[in-house]
């Protein structure tokens, strides 16, 4: 055992920062179907909207602030670098922004993804339907986000991670998005205590060993001191 504790954080850590979670009451698969947003098919289908969706996303991550959640976490992994390894679902920059240096394994707002050449470069804070590619010239820029059918990013260090921690803990998220969703189980089999921090209980609680209820900005400063 290596003393490392492996942390997954979802949209529920950036709630108190003003940026909507997915599945939550008025959350944003209520606004929108996930089918025609989230998948490389409705990028292909109608490219427009599903900038529009994320050209608004990344302007309200812009605007937002790391809560005391992010800070706590930021300042764990900055205490103890080699044993604190942060994975992030989150796509919003709220980690960086606290001084944290997450993993992020469904990509990032601030990132542009060409969809012919694979070449990566910063956002523009307005993507166009057709945004060009500065590497190779194709009109095929999307956001570097990980979509459904897509496979996420970092996997292999991540099961590395997870397979060596002492404790893992999931902040914020509501465990029906797989693989992330099995990182708990990989991480029991391994040997590890489970935590599970969220604002209520989840589909998933009864994986975890221990449960802090409420909101993070109390409940993960509470659980990191
Ligand atoms: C608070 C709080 C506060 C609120 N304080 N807490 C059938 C069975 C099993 C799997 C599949 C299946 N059919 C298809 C699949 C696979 C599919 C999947 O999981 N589908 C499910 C819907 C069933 N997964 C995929 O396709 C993934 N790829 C894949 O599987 O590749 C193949 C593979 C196979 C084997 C191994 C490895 C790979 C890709 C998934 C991509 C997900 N993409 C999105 C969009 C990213 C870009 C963007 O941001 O727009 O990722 S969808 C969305 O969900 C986003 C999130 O990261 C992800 C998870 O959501 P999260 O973070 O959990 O948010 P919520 O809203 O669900 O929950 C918020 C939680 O916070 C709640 O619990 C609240 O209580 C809590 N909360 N306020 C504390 N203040």
């Amino acid at each position: 055992m290596s003393g490392k504790i492996v942390i997954l954080t979802g949209a529920g850590l950036s709630a108190e920062s003003g940026l909507g979670t997915f599945r939550d009451a008025g959350g944003l698969w209520e606004q929108y179907r996930l089918q025609d947003i989230a998948t490389p098919e409705a990028f292909a289908r109608d490219p427009e909207t599903v900038q529009a969706f994320y050209n608004a996303r990344r302007q309200q991550a812009a605007k937002a602030e790391p809560n005391a959640a992010h800070k706590a976490l930021a300042e764990l992994q900055q205490a103890w670098p080699d044993r604190v390894v942060l994975v992030t679902q989150n796509v919003d920059g709220l980690l960086e922004k606290a001084g944290a240096q997450p993993i992020h394994m469904h990509g990032q707002l601030d990132q542009a993804l060409c969809g012919v050449c694979d070449h990566r470069w910063p956002a523009p804070m307005e993507m166009s339907a057709q945004e060009p590619c500065p590497e190779c010239g194709a009109p095929a820029g999307r956001p570097d986000v990980v979509w459904f059918g897509e496979y996420p990013y970092h996997l292999e260090d991540i099961g590395e991670h997870i397979q060596d921690c002492e404790v893992f803990v999931a902040i914020g998220t509501s465990g029906q998005v797989y693989p992330a969703a099995g990182f708990v189980q990989e991480a029991r089999l391994f040997g590890a205590r489970t935590v599970e921090i969220n604002l209520e209980s989840t589909d998933v609680s009864g994986t975890f060993d221990v449960h802090r209820l409420g909101p993070a900005s109390a409940t993960v400063p509470a659980w990191v001191s």
